[in-house]
This record gives structure tokens, C-alpha cells and sequence, in this order.
């Protein structure tokens, strides 16, 4: 009997900004034809091969928004398993940045309260930390 090596699970590394304007963080609702179209995230995605955390999160933010922003200090890390994808999320502060967000990516974009973002409709994974996130801004 060969014994076979045991497969290492994949990770997919993914960042996103809490974009803030006085007490009101920036929502995205995620296209249609992509995974978890309709939900409200906070803009961001996966990080490419030889980037950094925060130069993936700029370039996100400059692709999906068309803003060029200053990425700041890390707010949260959380792990989370959708079916066999497991996702290491990272959330930075975002509270600088030139230019108007426009929906270039999203269906949708809106300032919502932090006290009302648990309202919406958001990943598995950003339910569990929103709590918690919004407690350290
Ligand atoms: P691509 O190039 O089509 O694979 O897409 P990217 O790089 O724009 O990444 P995206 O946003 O499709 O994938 C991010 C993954 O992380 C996706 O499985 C959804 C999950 N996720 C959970 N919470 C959040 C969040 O707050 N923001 C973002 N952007 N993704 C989140």
C-alpha cells in the first residue's frame, strides 16, 4: 500500500478597507455573476502574487473605485471556510483618499452608519467580525 501525501488545504489571502467618513463606512454590493452577487462587502479582493498587503489593497480600491487611497493600519485578521475555500481576511483602516468612489465594480455603493452595517446583507465571513470590528474604530 503507498501512502500518499496529505494535500495541503489552499488559502485564498484577501483584503479590504473599512473606508470611513465621520461615523459612515463605505459598503459595496457585489456584481452580478460573481460569487455572493447581491451581498455587501467592504471593497477589496485577493492578493496577487509578489504584493504586499496594502499595495493588493490599493490597487482593489483604485480598480473597483476608481480612488487612489491611503491604506492604514490593520483593523481585523479572521480566518473563514466556504465550502473547501478557506480565506484568511484582512481588514484595513481607510480614512484618506483622492477621489470620488464610483461604482466601476459594484452594483452599488453606500454609506452606511456603523451602527446600521450589521443590518445588511453581508459574507458569512465579515458577520462574525463585524461586531468587533466596529468596536475598534
Ligand atoms: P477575482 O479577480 O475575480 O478573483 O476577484 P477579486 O480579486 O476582486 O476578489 P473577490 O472580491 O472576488 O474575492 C474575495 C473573496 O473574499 C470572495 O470569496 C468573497 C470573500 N470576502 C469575504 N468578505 C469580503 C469582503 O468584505 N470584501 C471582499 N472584497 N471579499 C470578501
Amino acid at each position: 500500500m503507498t501512502l500518499l501525501p496529505k494535500k495541503r488545504p489552499t488559502w485564498i489571502p484577501v483584503v479590504a478597507a473599512m473606508m470611513l467618513k465621520d461615523s459612515r463606512v463605505l459598503l459595496g454590493q457585489r456584481p452580478e455573476g460573481s460569487s455572493f452577487a447581491g451581498v455587501w462587502e467592504f471593497p477589496g479582493g485577493k492578493i496577487e502574487p509578489h504584493e504586499s498587503p496594502e499595495m493588493a489593497l490599493k490597487r482593489e480600491l483604485n480598480e473597483e473605485l476608481g480612488i487612489v487611497a491611503e491604506v492604514k493600519e490593520l483593523c481585523i485578521a479572521s480566518s473563514h471556510t466556504y465550502g473547501d475555500v478557506n480565506i484568511l481576511l484582512m481588514i484595513y483602516k481607510v480614512q484618506y483618499w483622492t477621489g470620488e468612489p464610483r461604482t466601476l465594480h459594484h452594483n452599488d455603493l453606500k454609506w452606511v452608519e456603523l451602527s446600521d452595517v450589521h443590518n445588511y446583507d453581508l459574507p458569512e465571513a465579515n458577520k462574525k467580525i463585524v461586531q468587533q470590528l466596529i468596536s475598534r474604530v
